[in-house]
């Protein structure tokens, strides 16, 4: 059997493997993290969110993840920021010429969780390999990711609630190894740089970061894209190009400078996605492309539903090819897609699309009646059928 590793050897091994930085902390609850999800809860602020919300307890108890566990190593891994910045997308938006091009999270144009789970598998491997027990826990309900990892000193919880290491920034993804060895490492807390600084809080378009280090996730854009039911009416302008995510309040963040990821780099998938295109493509080809992204049910009309709120954003009204897609989403089986397609249309000033539809068809098989407020909201009847 090899001998058993310290840090210094676990911290070489994975970032030979993915990893930004690793670190270490012990398995006790993380008390402070229990308390603030409990008060979020209470307060409403978690907009009906599970993930860690589901079982508190349980997510801040690392000792519940592994039998006779001792230690948890912290990985990082540092991804690219977005391409695009928010001046360039601006200047898009306000080009009517411009094809409508919906913006993705940076975290998700590149397979960084993969990217990230090597690493942390190295580290388990080394550790399994001298004996021990170890297993990799990432991005899991059963563990907070932001707590753990400034627990053991990777960095700070800002303003904006984002884990924010002090050479590397916020534009990391989190994930742990828990073992039974106990890996020993004198844990120096990073202390808070945010200071008075508040660019997260104003610059957040919905002004979901109001009270440092709590997110309303009522009103987090980020939130809006991955939850149930009708896109929220107040903040369908606010959400502008997006598509998937919100990098708002980590671009602003003067913490994220210039500092370039220097590990593996992760192959590019699409950072920027054609709305149009989006919108012609068969549920199976969303799913296909879109399968790895957090999707209500993995049900396409959620992407649509997504892509109509960014077309009536950005669209040009003088396309005829959106006039096309329009016409289709109004047409649609799913009353979801049919009344963002109202909303979209209305918009870009096509009334007309909806006032020469029939009313029976609009608002056929519409059991919760998203289609029947929508319309109502802009004041439209619809033509009513001769039968
Ligand atoms: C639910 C969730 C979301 C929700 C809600 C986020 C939120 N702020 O609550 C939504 C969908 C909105 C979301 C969005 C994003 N997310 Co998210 N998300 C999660 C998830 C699954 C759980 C987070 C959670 O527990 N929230 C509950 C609240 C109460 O926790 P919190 O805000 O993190 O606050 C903690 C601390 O404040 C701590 N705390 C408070 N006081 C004190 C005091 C002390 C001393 C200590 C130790 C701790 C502590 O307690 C809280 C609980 O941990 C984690 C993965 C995981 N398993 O942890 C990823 C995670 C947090 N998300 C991540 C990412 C990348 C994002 C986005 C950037 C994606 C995007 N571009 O759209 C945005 C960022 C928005 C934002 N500012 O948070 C990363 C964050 C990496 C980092 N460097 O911080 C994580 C860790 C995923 C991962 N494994 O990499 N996310």
């Amino acid at each position: 059997m090899v001998s058993s590793p310290n840090l210094e050897e676990l911290r070489r091994i994975g970032k030979g493997a993915g990893l930004s930085d690793l670190a270490v902390t012990g398995v006790q609850p993380i008390v402070e993290a229990r308390q603030a999800i409990q008060n979020r809860k209470a307060l409403g602020l978690h907009a009906g969110m599970t993930f860690t919300y589901g079982n508190p307890v349980r997510a801040t108890d690392p000792s519940q993840l592994l039998e006779g566990a001792k230690s948890v190593l912290v990985g990082l891994r540092r991804y690219q920021a977005p391409l695009r910045n928010k001046n360039q997308r601006r200047a898009a938006e306000d080009s009517q010429e411009q094809r409508a091009v919906g913006a993705v999270a940076a975290y998700v144009t590149s397979d960084e969780y993969g990217l990230l789970r090597d690493g942390l598998m190295a580290v388990a491997t080394r550790l399994r390999a001298a004996g021990a027990r170890a297993d990799v826990v990432m991005d899991d309900n059963r563990l907070v990711d932001r707590a753990v990892a400034s627990r053991s000193g990777l960095g700070w919880l800002g303003r904006n609630t984002m884990l924010i290491h002090p050479q590397l920034g916020s534009w990391t993804v989190i994930g742990s190894v828990v073992t039974d060895v106990l890996i020993r490492e004198e844990v120096k807390i990073v202390d808070d740089e945010c200071g008075t600084c508040n660019r997260c809080s104003v610059e957040c378009p919905t002004g979901a970061i109001d009270n440092f280090g709590v997110l309303d996730a009522n009103r987090c854009l980020a939130w809006l894209l991955q939850a149930k039911g009708v896109f929220p009416r107040s903040h369908r302008v606010a959400l502008g190009d997006r598509l998937y995510g919100c990098d708002d309040c980590q671009v602003v963040c003067p913490k994220n400078g210039d500092a370039q990821p220097d590990v593996l780099a992760a192959p590019k998938s699409e950072s920027d996605v054609d709305i149009v295109d989006l919108l012609n493509s068969s549920d199976e080809q969303l799913i296909a492309r879109y399968g790895h992204w957090y999707i209500p049910r993995r049900r396409a009309e959620y992407l649509r539903r997504n892509a109509l709120v960014v077309l009536g954003n950005i669209g040009s009204s003088s396309d005829p090819e959106v006039e096309r897609v329009l016409e289709n989403c109004l047409d649609s089986s799913s009353p979801l897609v049919r009344s963002h397609a109202i909303w979209a249309a209305c918009r870009l000033g096509k009334t007309d699309l909806i006032e020469t539809r029939s009313s029976d068809a609009l608002l056929e098989d519409d059991p919760d009646g998203f289609v029947a407020s929508e319309l109502a909201a802009w004041g439209i009847t619809p033509t009513l059928d001769s039968r």
